[in-house]
C-alpha cells in the first residue's frame, strides 16, 4: 500500500518481491567482465557495490528499529541515496571527504577500500596499489550464518516484556514534534514497541532469540530487516537449522559497525565518539560535517585551495626556489594528488553556504588558482517537504562560472559509476572545481518522524520506489548474467541479519558518562607547552633564524624602532609568526597589497610573497572556510574580518563548524586557527554602528573558543604569539579582537606623553614576557587599595585615565585587563575583587549579553561578597558622530560608578 511506503517494514517487502521478481539471468556470464556493453563497471564490481548499498539500506532499517525501542537516536537514512557507492569506488580511499548525511553507501566503500578491498577485485595486500591505507582491518570473513528462522525465532534479541514496560514513546509524526531530523527528535511512526530487556543476554544465531513485539504481542511489526529477511526464507517453506546466509566476506562490517555505534550513541564510536551521528574517520579520510546543512561546503574549498597551494609550494621548493620564512612544513594529511569530495542535497545549494562556495571555487578558477574539489550534490527533488522547482538545480547548477558540470542518474548504476569516474578523474587531472549532478531519491521520508504521506502523493512516492538505486543495481546484475534475483535477495537477507547482529551487539555499549567525558575534545589546553613553544620561537629568533628576521624587516628588527603601536605591534608580531610558523600564511579582504584598511598587515606580503600573504575575494564565509580548509590540511591560517559587524553574516563558520570539529571528532581533526577580527567601538569622526560595533555576545558562549583582546601594544605582541602557539600545539581556534580605536593610540594621560607606545620584546625576552591565556594584567594606581575595576580593550585606557582622577581624590585603585574575555580569567578577577572588596566592571560592550555579566556571574559563582557596580554601553547599535558618546561608556561614567560605589 503507498499510503505505508515510509515505513521500514514495507520498503523491504517491496524491495523483496523487486528483487524476487527479477528472476534468474538468461545465460551466466564471467563477472569479471563489463556489466552493459562497453561499461567501465564490471559484474564483480556491480556485485561489490550491491552489498555496499544493501548494507546501507539495512542500516537504515536496523537504525529505525533501534528507534523504536529507545535505542536509536538517530533515524536520517541513506535510503535511495546509495548510488553514492559509485562515487566511493572512483575515487582513492585517500581523497578527503565531507559528506552528506546520507552517505551510507559512500561510507561503506570507503572503509572497505581503506582496508584495502576494492570493490570486484578482492582484497589487495597491503603496502600496494589499493592496499590498506589504515591500520583498519578487512571485514571479518563471516561465519556462516544458521539458525532458526522464521519470525519467531531469527528475531533480534528483543524480549516481548510486560505492558508496563513495553510501550516506547510513540509518535506517529502528526502529533508528535515536526522533526527536521537533523536537529530535533524524531520518532519512527511506529504505534508503540517493545523495549528490549537491556539485561537479557544478546540471542545468538540458532538460540531461541526473542521476537520484537508490537504492544498486541509478538509478531512482524515495521521492524526490519532480519524478521523481514527470516520471512522471506519462512515463505520459501524452510525449516529449521537450514542456513539462511551465503558464507563469504562481508567488508562492510567495520562500517556498519561504525555507523551502528552513531546510532545508538556508543562512547566507542570511532569519530565522534557518541557526541553525534556522523560520518567520519580519521583513517578514511571522512572529515564529519554538521547538520547544519552545506555550511561544510566553504571548509571543501579551502581544503581544494590548501592541497593544490601546498603541491605548489613544494614543488618550487623543489626547484630551490624558497622564500623567506619558508622552513619544513609538516607533515601534508592526504597526498598531494588528492582531491576533495563534498556532497549535499538538492535544496542545500540555495543556501548562502553552498553558494559562497560554489561562487569561491569558481572565482578562484577564474583566477587561474586551481581548487581540486569534487561538489556532489545529491538531488532528491526535495527539502524535508519542500520541492525543488522543477529544472531548478541543473539550471543552477550548469550555470556556475568555474565549475564543470557532470551528471549522473542514480538509477542507472553503468552511467552513474561512468559520470562519476569521468567527474573525478577531471578534477584529478586538471585540478579544477566540478560539480556532480546525481540524481537519487528519497525513500522512508526525510527521517523517521516524517509522515511524507501528509505532502507527497502516492504516485510521487511510487515513482521514487521505481527508481530504487539499489534495486537498480539488482536488475543491472540480473541482466548482465551475474546472479539471480533469489541470489540476490539471499545477499540481502544475510546483510540484514549481520547488520541486525551488530546492531544488538552495539546497543549494550557505554555511553557518555559524564560532563568532564563530553567535553574532553573539545579544547583542551596545555598551557606549560604553549609557554615552552613561544620560549623556542624565541630562541630560534634569536639564533639560527637571527639572519632571515634581519631581513624580514629590513635590517630594523622592532625591537630596535623605538616605541610602538598596537597596530605596528601586531604587524611585527605577524612577522614574526611567520618566519617562525612556516605553516602559516595571512589573508583576509585587502590584507595583501594594501596591507589591511588600518595598516596592521602592511609589508607582510612583500616580505613573505602571494602564496602566504593573499587578498581573498569579499565574503566572509570563505574568508573563514578557507581558514577551516587550510588549518585541517595541516597549515595555521590567520584570516582577517574587516570588522566585527561582519563577522556577524559567517559566524557559523565559526561557531557551527571551527569550534565543533575537535568535539566530533575526539580530536582526531583540528582547525587551528587565530582569526584577527578588528573591532570595538570610540573610533574618533569614522563609523556608525558597522565599523564601531562593541558586541562580542555572539562569540563569548561558543565552547572552547578562546577570545584574545589585547590593549596595549606590549600585550599585542606576546598574546598573539600565545594564539599562534596554542593553536600550533593544541588546534585551538582562536579570535584576535583588536581594537581599531586603539591602533594608533600613542598617548594616555596626555598629549605627547607616549604612554600608550611600547618597546617590543626582543626574541630573547619572549619567554619571560610570555602571557598565558586567561591571565589578566593588573595595574596599581595609588595606593591600589580601595577600588578594583575590572576591565578590558578601550576600558583599560579609559579606566586608567579614571583612576588617575581618583588618585588626585585619594583613591587608590587596580585596575584589572582581563585581556582575554575566554576563558575569563577568573581567579585573577576573584583574587583583585578580594583584594579591595569594591569592584566596578567596566565593560565597553551592550549592558545585556555583555561581557560585565560574565564578571559578575563570576564574582556571584566564587562567593564573592564584597559591594560591585557595572558600568556598561547602552543596549543600542552605535549611532553615527558625536552621538556615538550618548551610548557608550565614558570616564566621567567611571568616576561617578566608582564614586557611588565609594560612598556605601
Ligand atoms: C542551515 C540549516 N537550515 C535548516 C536545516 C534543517 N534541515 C535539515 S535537512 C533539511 C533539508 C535538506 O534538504 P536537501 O539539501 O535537499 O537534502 P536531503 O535531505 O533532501 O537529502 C533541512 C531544511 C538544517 N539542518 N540546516
Amino acid at each position: 500500500m503507498l499510503s505505508d511506503v515510509t515505513t521500514p517494514h514495507d520498503l523491504d517487502d517491496r524491495f523483496r518481491e523487486t528483487l524476487a521478481a527479477l528472476g534468474a539471468p538468461r545465460r551466466r556470464r564471467d563477472p569479471a567482465g563489463p556489466v552493459t556493453d562497453g561499461a567501465a563497471l564490471t559484474g564483480a564490481q556491480a556485485l561489490d557495490l550491491f552489498d555496499a548499498q544493501v548494507t546501507s539500506r539495512q542500516l537504515d532499517l536496523a537504525a529505525r528499529w533501534l528507534r523504536s525501542f529507545g535505542e536509536g537516536f538517530y533515524t536520517i537514512g541513506s535510503a535511495g541515496h546509495e548510488s553514492n557507492a559509485l562515487v566511493a569506488a572512483v575515487l582513492r580511499p585517500t581523497d578527503p571527504a565531507l559528506l552528506h548525511y546520507r552517505s551510507g553507501a559512500f561510507y561503506c566503500v570507503r572503509s572497505a577500500q581503506a582496508a584495502g578491498f576494492v570493490p570486484g577485485g578482492g582484497v589487495a595486500p597491503a603496502g600496494e596499489a589499493g592496499g590498506p591505507v589504515a591500520e583498519r582491518a578487512a571485514g571479518p570473513v563471516a561465519e556462516p550464518v544458521e539458525g532458526p528462522v522464521g519470525h519467531g525465532a531469527a528475531g533480534p534479541a528483543i524480549q516481548a516484556e510486560g505492558a508496563d514496560r513495553a510501550v516506547a514513546p510513540a509518535g506517529d509524526g502528526a502529533e508528535g514534534p515536526a522533526a527536521d531530523g537533523a536537529d530535533g527528535p524524531d520518532g519512527d511512526g511506529a504505534e508503540g514497541v517493545a523495549v528490549p530487556d537491556r539485561d537479557a543476554a544478546p540471542a545468538t544465531p540458532g538460540e531461541d532469540a526473542p521476537v520484537q513485539a508490537t504492544p498486541d504481542g509478538p509478531g512482524p511489526s515495521d521492524a526490519g530487516p532480519v524478521a523481514a529477511g527470516a520471512s522471506d526464507a519462512a515463505a520459501a517453506g524452510a525449516s529449521d537449522d537450514v542456513a539462511v546466509a551465503v558464507q563469504r566476506p562481508w567488508p562492510y562490517a567495520e562500517a556498519a559497525r561504525d555507523v551502528l555505534r552513531g546510532v545508538v550513541a556508543s562512547s566507542r564510536e570511532p569519530i565522534a565518539g557518541g557526541r553525534h551521528k556522523v560520518f567520519g574517520h580519521p583513517d578514511l579520510a571522512v572529515v564529519p560535517t554538521t547538520s547544519t546543512i552545506a555550511s561544510h561546503l566553504p571548509r571543501a574549498v579551502g581544503m581544494g585551495l590548501a592541497i593544490e597551494g601546498r603541491r605548489r609550494l613544494e614543488t618550487r621548493r623543489a626547484g630551490g626556489g624558497v622564500r623567506l620564512g619558508e622552513g619544513d612544513l609538516p607533515a601534508a594529511p592526504w597526498p598531494p594528488d588528492s582531491i576533495v569530495v563534498c556532497s549535499f542535497g538538492d535544496a542545500s545549494i540555495n543556501h548562502a553556504s553552498a553558494t559562497a562556495a560554489l561562487n569561491t571555487a569558481g572565482w578562484y578558477d577564474h583566477t587561474g588558482l586551481r581548487i581540486p574539489v569534487l561538489f556532489v550534490c545529491e538531488d532528491n527533488g526535495l527539502g524535508i517537504s519542500v520541492r525543488s522547482p522543477q529544472g531548478w538545480v541543473e539550471t543552477a547548477l550548469r550555470s556556475r562560472p568555474g565549475i564543470r558540470y557532470f551528471a549522473a542518474d542514480g538509477s542507472d548504476p553503468a552511467q552513474a559509476y561512468a559520470a562519476a569516474g569521468e567527474a573525478a578523474e577531471w578534477v584529478r587531472r586538471h585540478r579544477r572545481p566540478a560539480v556532480l549532478h546525481l540524481r537519487t531519491v528519497r525513500l522512508m521520508g526525510h527521517a523517521g518522524a516524517d509522515a511524507e504521506t501528509a505532502y507527497r502523493s502516492p504516485a510521487e512516492i511510487g515513482a521514487d520506489l521505481e527508481r530504487d538505486p539499489v534495486a537498480a543495481t539488482a536488475r543491472l546484475l540480473v541482466e548482465a548474467g551475474v546472479a539471480s534475483g533469489e541470489e540476490l535477495v539471499a545477499r540481502y537477507d544475510d546483510i540484514g541479519w549481520r547488520v541486525r547482529q551488530v546492531a544488538e551487539e552495539v546497543i549494550g555499549e557505554p555511553k557518555l558518562a559524564d560532563a568532564a567525558e563530553v567535553v574532553a575534545p573539545l579544547a583542551p589546553r596545555r598551557p606549560v607547552r604553549v609557554a615552552r613553544a613561544v620560549a623556542e620561537a624565541g630562541a630560534r629568533a634569536a639564533g639560527p633564524g637571527a639572519a632571515a628576521r634581519a631581513e624580514a624587516f629590513g635590517g630594523k628588527p622592532p625591537e630596535l624602532a623605538g616605541p610602538l603601536t598596537l597596530a605596528q605591534s601586531i604587524n611585527a608580531a605577524l612577522t614574526d609568526g611567520m618566519l617562525d610558523h612556516p605553516e602559516m600564511a595571512v589573508f583576509g579582504e585587502d590584507v595583501a597589497a594594501k596591507g589591511g584598511v588600518y595598516g596592521v598587515t602592511k609589508g607582510l606580503r612583500d616580505r613573505f610573497g602571494p602564496a602566504r600573504v593573499f587578498d581573498t575575494l569579499l565574503d566572509e564565509t570563505s574568508v573563514l572556510g578557507l581558514g577551516l580548509g587550510a588549518g585541517l590540511a595541516g597549515m595555521l591560517p590567520v584570516p582577517e574580518i574587516q570588522y566585527l559587524a561582519y563577522l556577524h553574516n559567517a559566524e557559523d563558520q565559526v561557531r557551527g563548524e571551527a569550534a565543533t570539529m575537535r568535539f566530533f571528532s575526539q580530536g582526531a581533526y583540528r582547525n587551528p586557527m587565530v582569526v584577527r577580527i578588528a573591532g570595538l567601538a570610540y573610533q574618533e569622526g569614522f563609523g556608525g554602528h558597522f565599523h564601531n560595533d562593541n558586541s562580542v555576545a555572539v562569540l563569548r558562549d561558543v565552547p572552547g573558543l578562546v577570545i584574545a583582546v589585547p590593549a596595549r601594544p606590549d600585550d599585542a605582541a606576546p598574546m598573539l604569539r600565545t594564539c599562534l602557539a596554542s593553536a600550533a600545539v593544541d588546534g585551538s581556534v582562536c579570535v584576535f579582537l583588536e581594537p581599531i580605536a586603539l591602533y594608533h593610540t600613542r598617548d594616555l594621560y596626555a598629549d605627547g606623553d607616549g604612554e600608550w607606545s611600547a618597546p617590543y620584546a626582543e626574541p630573547g625576552a619572549w619567554a619571560s614576557a610570555h602571557v598565558p591565556i586567561g591571565r589578566a594584567r593588573v595595574y596599581g594606581v595609588g595606593s591600589a587599595e580601595d577600588l578594583t575595576i575590572i576591565t578590558f580593550g578601550n576600558g583599560v585606557r579609559l579606566s586608567l585615565r579614571a583612576a588617575a582622577a581618583l588618585a588626585d581624590e585619594g583613591v587608590g585603585t587596580r585596575v584589572v585587563d582581563l585581556r582575554w574575555l575566554a576563558p575569563l580569567p577568573v581567579a585573577d578577577i576573584i583574587r583583585e575583587a578580594s583584594a579591595t572588596g569594591r569592584v566596578l566592571v567596566v565593560d565597553e560592550t551592550r549592558r545585556s549579553g555583555g561581557v560585565g555579566e560574565g564578571v559578575i556571574a563570576a564574582l556571584v559563582d566564587a562567593g564573592y561578597v564584597g559591594a560591585a557596580r557595572r558600568v556598561a554601553g547602552v543596549d543600542s547599535f552605535v549611532p553615527l558622530g558625536p552621538a556615538a558618546r550618548q551610548v557608550l561608556v565614558s570616564e566621567d561614567a567611571i568616576t561617578q560608578g566608582a564614586r557611588t560605589l565609594l560612598a556605601r
